[in-house]
């Protein structure tokens, strides 16, 4: 009996005095553990008759059990005044700057596409799009560009190998094959009756922006580039809508509110008549001002939809007129913002793109959008 009290007087006070969690630890392995103390004692139960067993049994797991709270108890204060003690040294210092978070850019590319997107639309035009690998005809044929048509030497097409039927796929070389279907799926519509064209609004007003492949590389060529191209198709749409629609562009995306422009002749074999657009300008220590100055900058190719385009497609010419344009965007952005090597649009060089990058909240850059 006076054992037991000794014992658990000792540890009792071992446990008072532990002042680290070590201390504690080796407490309770002195106690507890497997050639502890109070375990030696449990391991006499064993061997003692069943009377003397019901009378020390209680009493050992008794002080097995209040050494058990008393270790934890310990434990717990001492774990409590070490947070206390950390908490009352350390302090975080609010005022830090945290470390910079790494940020992407938006490529020019997409800056000019989402600036043209943006300008397009305040005229009512959608974006509409369509395969990179085109059939032929979408790209060619329909276009007025039919096999052994000298014009295909125009465009250096990446071909497919020919299928079982002898026809090929091309890589696009422009995006007008995105015309083309929005044409056939128009007339279509009209010839089923589920679109009416009673009234005098466009059945078709849409840019096409994309990538396009051409078989070219050099400084001012890559094998691929961006293009965007418009098409109006409508009741006595004539060159008149067209120059307004060009000029209305123009002021918008090099956001100058005068600016000359000039309709020179040219050919395409999708338009007739055909023309190409140039702006005045004036170069001054390599940066360019638009709507002043001697010199002409060329920016668009344009024109009437050829006859033989809209019957390809299934539109009747008597019926239906309509206006296209097409330019680069790739040399769009090289004008607007400043760049010299077509070629640094597709290096991914981390420190061009920061340079020219832009942040998605300059997302459009227009100040007012058209008509502002
Ligand atoms: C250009 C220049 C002139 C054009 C024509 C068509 C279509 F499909 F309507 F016939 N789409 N794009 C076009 C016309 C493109 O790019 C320099």
């Amino acid at each position: 009996m006076t054992d037991i009290a000794a014992l658990e007087a000792e540890l009792t006070a071992a446990i008072g005095a532990a002042s680290t969690l070590q201390e504690i630890e080796d407490v309770r392995v002195r106690a507890l553990g497997k050639s502890g103390s109070v375990t030696a004692l449990l391991k006499t139960l064993g061997k003692l008759s069943p009377e003397e067993r019901q009378e020390k049994g209680p009493l050992f797991n008794g002080l097995r059990e209040r050494v058990t709270n008393l270790l934890a108890e310990r434990k717990a204060a001492l774990e409590e005044a070490a947070l206390n003690a950390r908490l009352a040294s350390e302090r975080s210092d609010v005022t830090l700057m945290p470390p910079a978070s790494p940020k992407g850019s938006i490529h020019p590319i997409s800056q000019v596409m989402d600036e043209l997107t943006e300008i397009f639309a305040d005229l009512g035009f959608s974006v509409a799009e369509g395969p990179e690998i085109e059939t032929d005809w979408h790209n060619f044929t329909a276009l007025n560009i039919p096999p052994e048509h000298p014009a295909r030497a125009m465009h250096d097409t990446f071909y497919f190998p020919e299928d079982a039927k002898g026809e090929r796929l091309v890589l696009r070389t422009h995006t007008s094959p995105v015309q083309v279907r929005t044409m056939v799926d128009v007339a279509e519509a009209l010839k089923s009756g589920k679109l009416k064209a009673d009234g005098e609004g466009d059945i078709i007003r849409i840019i096409a922006p994309g990538r396009v492949y051409r078989s070219d590389s050099d400084a001012t060529h890559t094998p691929m580039f961006h293009q965007v191209e418009g098409l109006v198709i409508g009741k006595g749409i004539h060159m008149g809508h067209l120059k307004w629609t060009l000029e209305t562009f123009v002021k918008a995306f090099f956001e100058v509110d005068a600016i000359t422009m000039r309709l020179r002749p040219s050919y395409f074999p999708f338009t007739e008549p055909s023309a190409e657009v140039d702006v005045q300008c004036q170069w001054g220590n390599g940066e360019l001002k638009v709507g002043e100055g001697s010199d002409w900058l060329e920016i668009l190719g344009c024109g009437m939809v050829n006859n033989r385009v809209l019957e390809y497609c299934g539109l009747d010419p008597n019926e239906w007129q309509g206006f296209a344009f097409g330019c680069g965007i790739d040399r769009l952005a090289m004008l607007k913002y400043g760049m010299t090597d077509l070629r640094a649009f597709f290096d991914a060089d981390l420190r061009w793109l920061r340079h020219y990058g832009f942040s998605f909240l300059d997302v459009p850059t227009l100040s007012g959008g058209v008509g502002a």
